[in-house]
């Protein structure tokens, strides 16, 4: 085992923080990631939580303040166990950096996505018993490892709005694939915002406060914002450009790989396709030519409204130099922008460009 319990040939893109993606073909083939192949992203050093130490307090425009122990959450409250995928909002970053260099962020590839069964409480359940004052709008959470990265450094946090945060989806999650959830993944207790971007889902979370408006932590204020292309990063303050929060209909292919040299004639190909909050996705087309012709791939069911489904096609691969373009359509229509290029910003996120990889057919 590497790092964190986590497969030895994951790509690390840094050790501290811990920032780690499987190889993509290791998403293939299965709707639930094993934990040791499930991305990691972080951005400060991860806390080592005592379970029986660990309080959750509730505050703000609540009714009743709370104050729970793990074991309250557990016992005052119906588990609830649903399937989701976290999207980094940076993953497939790497697409962008070709376009332009984009400094200081990780060159994530197509698998800084990746998907559980997880079980915890719903923060429904815990924001009717705390009551929500007429004013609420906003829910916040914030957690105890402090990022260096943020300016001021601070600690991570982030927040969703209140029709989220009642929509009982979203858990404060304990368990991971049926596993207490490690240390890497927010033990004791984490938040999951299915369909939201990754950044949304807070780890270790030990304090929920109800407001009137956005947190206004560094990492919601701030970073994970879509900034305009001539922005320079350190010069955007808090509230310059897009705040993100449902994930964009997006599609990636798992195998082959990028670069792979393969026999010549058909070729299965592979991959995800995931889109956010209340939309699924309707279709994925895989194309040899450049997007001139697309044919429809098969696609799975959807096992959960909150999870990624695969696809596969089989493909006659010709002689020489291929290249693989596959893109998504979801139930609102959307499908995917053709180029990264008009879609590039200077925090490289949200990539949901067509999916591209060059192959070598051999006779
Ligand atoms: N406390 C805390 N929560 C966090 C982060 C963090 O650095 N600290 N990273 C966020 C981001 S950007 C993502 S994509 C997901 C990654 O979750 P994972 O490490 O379980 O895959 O956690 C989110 N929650
Ligand atoms: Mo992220």
């Amino acid at each position: 085992m590497g790092l964190w319990e986590k497969r030895d040939d994951m790509i690390v893109h840094e050790v501290e923080p811990f920032n780690a993606e499987p190889p993509r073909g290791e998403l293939a083939d299965r709707v639930l990631t094993p934990v040791e192949s499930f991305y990691s992203r972080n951005h400060g050093p991860i806390p080592e939580l005592n379970p029986q130490a660990w309080r959750l307090r509730v505050g703000g425009l609540v009714d009743r303040p709370l104050e729970l122990s793990l074991e309250e959450l557990h016992a005052r409250f119906t588990p609830r166990t649903l399937v989701a995928t976290l999207q980094c909002a940076g993953n497939r970053r790497a697409g962008f950096i070709e376009v332009r260099d984009i400094p200081g962020e990780i060159p994530w590839g197509s698998a800084a996505t990746s998907t559980a069964e997880w079980t915890g409480t719903s923060l429904a359940d815990v924001l009717s018993v705390a009551g929500l004052g007429p004013h609420a709008a906003h829910v916040a959470f914030a957690a105890p490892d402090v990022s260096p990265l943020a300016n001021p450094p601070q600690p991570y946090g982030g927040s969703i709005t209140v029709q989220k945060a009642l929509s009982g989806e979203v858990l404060l999650a304990w368990a991971m694939n049926g596993q207490p959830l490690p240390a890497v993944h927010g033990a004791p207790v984490r938040v999951v915002v299915p369909g939201y971007i990754g950044a949304r889902s807070v780890k270790w979370v030990h304090r929920i406060t109800v407001g009137q408006h956005p947190s206004d932590n560094y990492f919601q204020a701030t970073a994970y914002r879509l900034l305009l292309a001539k922005t320079d990063p350190p010069t955007a303050g808090p509230a310059d450009g897009l705040p993100l929060g449902a994930v964009a209909v997006n599609a990636d292919i798992l195998r082959p790989d990028d670069g792979d040299t393969l026999p010549a004639g058909p070729v299965q190909i592979t991959g995800y396709a995931f889109t956010g909050d209340h939309h699924s996705i309707t279709r994925v087309d895989v194309s040899l030519d450049g997007g001139r012709s697309w044919r429809p791939a098969d696609l799975d069911d959807q096992i959960s409204p909150w999870a990624w489904q695969h696809w596969r096609t089989i493909l006659k691969l010709p002689v020489g130099d291929t290249e693989i373009t596959a893109r998504a359509w979801d139930t609102s229509g959307a499908t995917q922008p053709e180029s990264p290029v008009p879609l590039w910003n200077p925090k490289g996120y949200v990539n949901n460009s067509w999916a591209r990889i060059r192959v070598t057919g051999q006779r």
